[in-house]
């Protein structure tokens, strides 16, 4: 038993956990009722990474993150109702319905944005460690990124100048072993992904994306180095997605038996027997607990339901900046 795990700390990221569990839920049933236009990538069993890495930040500090990015975007702070909104294309949404999952940004909370291109955030959030080092502002910047944008080119160019400039960056690689369809075992000769930030002078580390604790407090070591001026980290996290890559994937490119297994490490199941045995919740309590973040989540989605669609006469409003030119 641990120290964080065991207190009011821990229950309050086993209730964001389970929230974000029960909003992602819901999106492969949104994506059936035709509610959602294109794809959606939920991140069912990836909890533990998102929530653990926010609470180690604050809203001075920036992400930048993947099209698996609702957990990532809630955790750091975002309304469910407003996140749920933009996925459904709604005017209430955090860009005004225009940027849908894939394009999520709150300016407020230092969410630069979910983004539809692998690998991208790399290059942004080692945008933004370079902004805060000039400006001098103490904030830190986080990349989430999968195993498969680990492969993308923008990650030699991003570790090197990170490493070389010192900048206050941390690289958090969710490793959940599929890019896609695509194994990390046919994908990558090294399966050591901490080499990679190794060998670019990046200090990196492992560790259990399926612990809330652990990831908690990697983060919170990356974030230390990173304010005290001494430059990137690499986190290379080990997860596990328990629903297809988005809605309609056949999956079969691994067993029903594997997904099982990987489940039987649930992070949000683990933690919750945890804190049952160091009597800082009951399981009674927990049921009672969870049917509220339930029906806050319905409230979530029943707000974004009645948000009306943008009108079309905003198409082209807010998609340059001001005084640049089409
Ligand atoms: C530059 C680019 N190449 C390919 C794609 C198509 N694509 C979308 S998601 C994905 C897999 C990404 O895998 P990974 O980085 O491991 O993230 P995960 O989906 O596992 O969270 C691919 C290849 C894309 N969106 N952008």
């Amino acid at each position: 038993m641990t120290e964080y795990q065991a207190n009011e700390q821990g229950l309050a990221g086993l209730k964001l956990m389970a929230k974000i569990r029960e909003f992602e839920r819901r999106m492969p049933l949104l994506s059936e009722e035709g509610l959602i236009r294109g794809s959606t990538h939920p991140s069912l069993g990836m909890e533990a990474i998102a929530v653990g890495v926010s609470l180690a930040l604050t809203d001075k500090d920036a992400i930048a993150s993947t099209h698996r990015g609702h957990a990532h975007t809630l955790a750091k702070g975002a309304d469910f109702g407003r996140t749920m909104a933009e996925i459904l294309g709604r005017k209430d949404g955090y860009c005004g319905g225009k940027g849908g999952s894939m394009h999520i940004g709150v300016k407020e909370l230092g969410v630069l944005g979910t983004n539809g291109i692998v690998g991208a955030g790399i290059g942004i959030a080692t945008g933004a460690a370079l902004a805060s080092k000039q400006l001098g502002d103490g904030s830190v910047a986080v990349s989430y990124f999968g195993d498969g944008a680990s492969n993308q080119g923008v990650l030699a160019e991003a570790f090197n100048l990170a490493a070389i400039w010192k900048l206050p960056v941390i690289f958090v690689l969710e490793n959940n072993h599929y890019a896609q369809s695509a194994s990390i075992d046919d994908m990558v000769a090294q399966p050591d992904l901490t080499k990679r930030g190794e060998a670019y002078g990046v200090p990196s580390f492992s560790g259990d994306g399926m612990n809330l604790e652990e990831v908690y407090g990697l983060a919170t070591a990356a974030v230390e180095r990173a304010r005290a001026g001494e430059g990137p980290t690499l986190l290379v996290l080990e997860t596990y997605r328990y629903l297809g890559h988005m809605a309609g994937d056949t999956e079969i490119y691994r067993t029903k038996e594997e997904v099982e297994a990987a489940k039987s490490n649930d992070p949000i199941e683990t933690l919750l027997a945890r804190l049952i045995e160091a009597g800082v919740i009951t399981a009674e309590e927990w049921e009672t607990t969870s049917k509220e973040l339930f029906e806050e989540v319905e409230a979530a989605e029943q707000f974004a339901r009645n948000s009306p669609y943008p009108d079309v006469s905003e198409a082209f409003t807010d998609v340059y900046a001001k005084g640049a030119s089409a």
